[in-house]
């Protein structure tokens, strides 16, 4: 009989993370022309679960697909002047880059971080585009395992409901078995 208790707290806890770790892995932030640069655009960072940061960059305007960016995530933010590289990306070419830091999403979060994009790496200013990630302008679900509409988030919450009551259930039995 006690096998079966087990069972159920084994149940019961597998439930629970389930809903637990359905939670947002993705951040977008905006990129904003500076100076009519005539180049905006958005950053994606999606956590990976090796603990490292997906970042992908994609710029839109008239001047966005032509030349190479060199791009960087440095400390501070737009309206600062701070210069100090704290994250290099890959250079924007055609006006898209991919970087995978070495980071998690949660730590670049908990910093105070920018995004700049810069005019060529013979011309690094005046800067192009600018986005801070303290403000990520929205959360896309687009990383797994998080919810993509209501009804997952209702059957997470079920889920949930589910896990708790089987480990009550399950305190209750092994209570009355002692
Ligand atoms: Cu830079």
């Amino acid at each position: 009989m006690k096998i079966w208790y087990m069972l159920l707290v084994v149940v019961a806890s597998l439930f629970g993370t389930t809903a637990a770790t359905a939670q947002e892995t993705s951040v977008k932030v905006s990129l904003m022309e500076q100076k009519s640069s005539n180049v905006a655009g958005a950053a994606v960072l999606t956590a990976n679960a090796d603990g490292t940061t997906t970042v992908l960059v994609q710029l839109s305007g008239p001047g966005a697909g032509e030349g190479v960016h060199p791009i960087h995530l440095h400390e501070g933010t737009c309206k600062g002047t701070i210069p100090t590289i704290r994250y290099p990306l890959e250079n924007v070419v055609k006006g898209k880059s991919e970087t995978k830091v070495n980071a998690p999403l949660s730590q670049l979060l908990s910093e105070t971080l920018y995004i700049n994009i810069h005019p060529s790496k013979e011309m690094l200013f005046p800067v192009t585009t600018c986005g801070d990630l303290s403000a990520p302008t929205s959360v896309p679900k687009t990383g797994a395992g998080a919810l993509t509409d209501a009804s997952e988030i209702l059957a997470a919450l079920a889920l949930a409901v589910v896990g708790v009551s089987l480990s009550m259930g399950a305190l209750l039995l092994i209570r009355r078995a002692m």
